[in-house]
C-alpha cells in the first residue's frame, strides 16, 4: 500500500495512525504542498479534491482521511476498529461526521492559523474547538473510548487534531479526561506520533 501524506496534516496522520495500528506495511509519499503538488494533473488525476491523504491499494484509490479508515477497517475484516451493530456503527458514523466537522472547523482550522497561516478568525475557530472539547471531557468522564470500551476508528479519526490542539492556541489544560484519552491512544501498539510543530501555545 502506498500512503500519499504530508507529515503536518493531521488529516493523513489519521491515515498513518491507522495503518500503524493495523500493523500494515506502507510506503509513505510526501506531497510537497508547499510547492501545489497536490494540485498538479498527476495528483489530481488521483485525487480530484486535491489534497491529502490519498491511498493506492494495489491500483485502488481511496480519498478522504475517514473514508480510508472505513476501507482499511473493512478491507481487513476488524470489526473490533469498526462494528456491525446498527448501534455501535451509528455511533462511529457520528464520530466520524464530528472529526469532518466540528474537528476540522474547530482545532484543526485554529492550527491551519498558527502553522500554515490560514486566514480563519482565530477567535471564532478557538471557540468551536473548547466547544467540542468540552463536549468530549464530558464524554470521557464515563469511558474510555468514544464508543464501546474498546478503541474504533472513531478514536483514531479525532485523535491528531486534538493532540496537536495546542499548537493552534487551544489550551488542553481544563481537559483531563480528554488529555488521559490521548494517552490511551498513545499507548497502544503500533502508535506513531504527529510531527510536532512548535506554534501557538507550543512555540
Ligand atoms: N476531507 C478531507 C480533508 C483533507 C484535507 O483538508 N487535507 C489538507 C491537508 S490537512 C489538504 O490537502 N489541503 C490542501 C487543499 O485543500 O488545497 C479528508 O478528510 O481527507
Amino acid at each position: 500500500m502506498k500512503l500519499y501524506h504530508h507529515p503536518l496534516s493531521g488529516h493523513a496522520h489519521r491515515a498513518r495512525l491507522f495503518l500503524n495500528l493495523l500493523g500494515l506495511p506502507h510506503e509513505l509519499i510526501e506531497v510537497d504542498l508547499a510547492k501545489g503538488a497536490h494540485k498538479q494533473a498527476g495528483f489530481l488525476a488521483l485525487n480530484p479534491f486535491g489534497q491529502v491523504p490519498v491511498l493506492d491499494d494495489e491500483g485502488t484509490i481511496v480519498t478522504d482521511s475517514t473514508a480510508i479508515l472505513v476501507y482499511l477497517a473493512r478491507k481487513l475484516k476488524r470489526r473490533d476498529w469498526l462494528p456491525e451493530s446498527p448501534e455501535a456503527a451509528a455511533a462511529v458514523q457520528k464520530w466520524l461526521s464530528v472529526a469532518a466537522g466540528q474537528i476540522a472547523y474547530g482545532p484543526c482550522a485554529a492550527r491551519l492559523i498558527t502553522v500554515f497561516g490560514a486566514s480563519f478568525q482565530a477567535a471564532e475557530v478557538i471557540q468551536r474547538a473548547h466547544a467540542i472539547l468540552a463536549l468530549l471531557e464530558a464524554e470521557f468522564a464515563s469511558r474510555r473510548f468514544l464508543v464501546g470500551t474498546v478503541p474504533t476508528i472513531a478514536d483514531v479519526a479525532l485523535y491528531s487534531y486534538i493532540a496537536r490542539a495546542p499548537e493552534g492556541n487551544v489550551d488542553l489544560e481544563p481537559y483531563p479526561s480528554v488529555r488521559s484519552w490521548l494517552e490511551r491512544i498513545e499507548a497502544l501498539p503500533g502508535f506513531v506520533a504527529f510531527a510536532r510543530t512548535p506554534a501557538g501555545l507550543t512555540a
